[in-house]
This record gives structure tokens, C-alpha cells and sequence, in this order.
């Protein structure tokens, strides 16, 4: 747990992480986050201390358990997961949205191995699920309803029984239920995920209501106000092993002018709770938050922003690598040429579903993203992407190194440069307005320049493409990061950095991915 007086960094698991979902067994904690159209899905994530979190693995790691139909748009597929471990197992509920179902799977250890889903054909999303004294097992979705279910059999036995729909605010959504002191709270977040989210909570004796409010709802909320993060919600209750309360819920870190746009996507805090009067209280979330006195020491340092380093020396492919929609065995190999992560063409553009990328989300707003490519005769890169419509591709081929853009319906090649065969190293680096001045100054480089010279572009960051071979490293373009938000994009994603083949077969030495300090 969080030193008594300390303080730790928000978010704790930054980029892309929403709909965060936690449970605690023992002195070991377990986080999962919704993960859409990507595969593997739900990325599972450990912790000792609720600050510092490390992703073990992906709950949904094999087709059988996460269909995604080839056709499956951006932003549907796995919505919103809830974890729970009950009667010596581990039960995850999520939604797949493009199936229209939502499925449960439990495992003995959080490693694995998973079962195949049961599935339940029941509307709305949020599943979450909670267990009587008896035995009787509840799901509730959105809404909020609840359903008495047999979660092996896939039986609905009871339901819908209609709960609690929040204060009235739109989107009654993330509904968990939690027996706490002889009370059956329900916490919910309503308003929707953007600026308008709260969490708000009631309480009943029993699960079946009458469900009474909070006094003082929402209980947390950042709408209208100059914070920092904003759209605060969908929040999941947690005691930790000392005996204090903690709340994980999803967050955004918008930069820039009027308006503020989003890069990272909805990222996952951690804020500490209070009880007053049997009601849970919580206080505006900071990026540096302190952990309130009381809380018992267990040795976190405050956690700050790490560095990613894949030097693909391994047989199996890190947890953290994710692919659009699949990723088929006979695309990709770590064995065909040992410490180099092969890649083969399956479709033939990034403007299209089925291409091959294997992608991390972007973690920092500050960062520089590289790696060291051997393109033989194929065509290859480095993409920073939300969907096929919003991404920039710094993309190599038969002696070119090419910096292309796509944003909506447009699409337009920003620069070519020469380089001479063989590997070269490829970076992609992003960089908050506020923290710096353009890059790129020289007259011939206008061209490869979103926002005009002088005058500094009102959006998050900036997107700068660089090539380094044996003559050095060349500044090629540089691209206003507004396209890849979540403001023009739209969705329930957001930005991840990846390699890509479109052409034959390329293979990668190492990859890499940090944040940069700013300068003073
Ligand atoms: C999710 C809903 C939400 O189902 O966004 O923030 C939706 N909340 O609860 C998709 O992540």
C-alpha cells in the first residue's frame, strides 16, 4: 500500500486503459481494462500496492475465447470487464459488443489457464457480477438491472429486476455491487465517459433494493471544473489488505487550447475513499496524489513514468503487443530469424482492417518511440494509430523511407528520403506544445508541417518522423497530433505506436518506447 504521507503518480497505468476493474486476493492485486478491437483482449495487470502495476497477460489470448470478426469496427469488440475471484477461482464478465453477448470466464490463477466463455444473451454492457451469502450469483449491466444467473451453466434464472438508474444523468453505466458491513452498495457512473462522468452511489440491505442514494451524490466528479484529468468514472471498489479503501476509475489527460484534445485515450487512476456516515467519499483526483494518513506502509516508492524495451530475444511475444482485430500464428515469427521479431504481410494497407501491426499503447504524452527495422525486400514501419481513418506511418521500402499521413477521408505522403539498404532505425516521437517549439525549421521542410510556421498549432502535441542509417539521423516531418485524437477520431480507444508489414516479410531487432523530460 501507499506510504502513509506519500504521494504516487496518476494514472497508474497510463495510455490507453479504460473501464478499469480491480480485485484483491491476499496482498496481490489484479487489474483489467477493456481492450475493443484488439487481440489478445482484456489485458491483466498485477500489483503489490495499487500504484505500481505490471501487465501479466491477456485474459482473452486465443480465438476460441475472442471472436473478432474481420469486419469488426474500431471501438466495438470487448467493452467494459469486471474481475472478481470468489470460491477459490477467478471470474471475469465483459462484453463482446460485435457479438452482441456477454460471456464469463474464470480461471484457478490469474495466469491462466482461462476456460472458454460461458455466454449470456442479455442487453445493455457493463456486466458485473457478485455473490450472496448462498451462493446466489447477481449480474448487473447498465441500466441498471439486475439478473439472478447460474454463471457456469449460462442460465438466466431471475431478471431483469430493475436497481437504481443513478440521479438522472444520462448513461447509467459500470454498475458493481459490493456487500460492505451488512449493506449491499451499488456504485455506478452516469453522464457518460467524457466530461460529463460521475460516480454516484446508493445502498439497500438487500441486492434486490430497494436501493436508497447517497446523500451526496455524485460522489466524484470533474465536470466544470479547471482539473486536470477530466471525464472521471467508471469507477470499482477495492479494500486493501491494511484495511483502507481505494477506488480505480478511468480518467483523461486532455493537453492544449480550446479546446482540449486527448491522445492517450481514457487511462486508469487511483484515488483514495473514504467512508463517512457508511458512505464512500472521495476527493478530486490529482496527477500527484497523496495517500491519505492511515493508509499502512508497505514500501511504494512513488511510481513515475517507466521505459518499454522489447529486444524480441524471447519465443513468445510480451503481453503488451496488440494486433487489430487477430493475429494469425503464420504472420508473425520470433523463431524464423532468432533476437528479431519477423513480421509477413497479411493485408496490403493500414487504411484497411487486416493489415499485420503489432502495437503498444502510447504510455507518455512525451515520448520517442523507435525501432530498428530490416525491410529486405518488403515494405515496412512504424505507425502511431487510432483506427484505419487516423494514423501517420513512417514506412520503408526498396531504398525510401516515406512519412504518410491519413486522417479522415484524406491521405497524403509528407516526405520521401533515400537511405541505403539494410536496417535502419525509425522513430516517431511526440511532444506536448507546451513544453516545446517546433522541430522542424528550415524553409524546405515547410511542407512537411501541419500547422503554420510561427504560430503554435492549438492541439495536444506534435508528431516528428525521424531516420537515423549510417549517415545520421534526419528530422523528416513533423505533424499536428490533433488528427489521432479522440476529439476527431472518435471511439473508446486511443493512440498505440506499432510495426507493420504491408508488403512481403521485415523483421525488427528491438523496439522501444519512453517518455521525455521535459526541458527547461
Ligand atoms: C463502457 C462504459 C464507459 O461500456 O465507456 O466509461 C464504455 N464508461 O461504461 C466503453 O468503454
Amino acid at each position: 500500500m501507499v506510504s502513509s504521507g506519500a504521494s504516487y503518480r496518476n494514472p497508474v497505468v497510463p495510455g490507453f486503459h479504460p473501464d478499469p476493474s480491480v480485485c484483491r486476493v491476499g496482498a496481490d492485486y489484479y487489474l483489467v481494462c477493456s481492450s475493443f478491437e484488439y487481440f489478445p483482449g482484456v489485458p491483466l495487470l498485477h500489483s503489490r500496492d495499487l500504484v505500481t502495476w505490471r501487465q501479466i497477460g491477456n485474459i482473452l489470448d486465443r480465438p476460441g475465447q475472442l471472436a473478432l470478426p474481420a469486419d469488426t469496427e474500431a471501438s466495438r469488440g470487448i467493452f467494459a470487464p469486471t474481475l472478481r475471484h470468489h470460491d477459490g477461482r477467478f471470474w471475469l464478465v465483459t462484453t463482446n459488443v460485435s457479438l452482441g453477448r456477454h460471456l464469463i470466464v474464470t480461471a484457478p490463477e490469474p495466469t491462466g489457464p482461462w476456460s472458454d466463455p460461458v455466454y449470456f444473451d442479455l442487453p445493455h454492457v457493463d456486466p458485473s457480477l457478485a455473490w450472496d451469502d448462498d451462493g446466489t450469483c447477481w449480474l448487473t449491466t447498465s441500466g441498471v438491472d439486475a439478473y439472478r444467473i447460474d454463471p457456469e451453466g449460462g442460465r438466466v434464472l431471475e431478471g431483469p429486476l430493475p436497481l437504481w438508474s443513478g440521479t438522472g444523468g444520462q448513461y447509467p453505466e459500470a454498475p458493481h455491487l459490493y456487500r460492505i458491513d451488512g449493506w449491499w452498495y451499488l456504485l455506478l457512473s452516469e453522464g457518460g465517459t467524457h466530461t460529463g462522468h460521475a460516480v454516484s452511489v446508493a445502498r439497500s440491505r438487500s441486492p434486490r433494493g430497494p436501493f436508497t442514494p447517497a446523500p451526496a451524490n455524485p460522489i466524484l466528479t470533474h465536470r466544470g471544473t479547471d482539473l486536470p484529468v477530466q471525464a472521471t468514472g467508471h469507477g470499482d471498489l477495492v479494500q486493501a489488505l491494511d484495511g483502507s479503501w481505494w477506488l480505480v476509475l478511468l480518467g483523461i489527460r486532455a493537453r492544449g487550447q480550446w479546446p482540449p484534445y486527448h491522445v492517450l485515450g481514457r487511462e486508469t487512476f487511483l484515488a483514495p475513499v473514504r467512508w463517512v456516515d457508511g458512505w464512500p467519499v472521495v476527493d478530486p483526483v490529482r496527477e500527484i496524489t497523496a495517500a491519505p494518513p492511515g493508509s499502512a506502509p508497505a514500501g511504494a516508492a512513488p511510481a513515475g513514468p517507466d521505459a518499454f524495451r522489447d529486444d524480441f530475444d524471447a519465443t513468445v511475444l510480451a503481453p503488451e503487443w496488440i494486433s487489430p482485430r487477430s493475429r494469425p500464428d503464420d504472420c508473425w515469427s520470433l523463431t524464423a530469424r532468432p533476437g528479431w521479431l519477423t513480421l509477413h504481410a497479411v493485408g496490403a494497407t493500414l487504411d484497411l482492417a487486416g493489415a499485420t501491426i503489432v502495437a503498444l499503447r502510447q504510455r507518455y504524452h512525451d515520448s520517442r518511440t523507435s525501432v530498428r527495422v530490416d525491410p529486405g525486400t518488403g515494405t515496412a514501419g512504424l505507425t502511431i494509430r487510432i483506427d484505419e481513418a487516423h494514423h501517420y506511418d513512417l514506412e520503408v521500402r526498396a531504398g525510401t523511407v516515406r512519412v504518410i499521413g491519413r486522417a479522415g477521408p484524406f491521405r497524403q505522403v509528407f516526405a520521401t528520403h533515400a537511405v541505403p539498404d539494410g536496417p535502419v532505425v525509425l522513430t516517431i516521437a511526440t511532444r506536448t506544445h507546451d513544453l516545446y517549439p517546433p522541430t522542424v525549421t528550415s524553409a524546405a521542410d515547410l511542407v512537411a508541417r501541419t500547422a503554420p510556421r510561427g504560430v503554435r498549432a492549438a492541439g495536444c502535441d506534435m508528431v516528428t518522423f525521424e531516420v537515423a542509417g549510417p549517415a545520421g539521423a534526419v528530422v523528416l516531418a513533423e505533424l499536428d497530433g490533433r488528427y489521432l485524437s479522440t476529439e476527431v477520431a472518435a471511439g473508446f480507444t486511443g493512440r498505440v505506436v506499432g510495426m507493420y508489414v504491408t508488403g512481403g516479410s521485415a523483421a525488427f531487432d528491438w523496439f522501444t518506447h519512453r517518455p521525455v523530460a521535459a526541458p527547461h
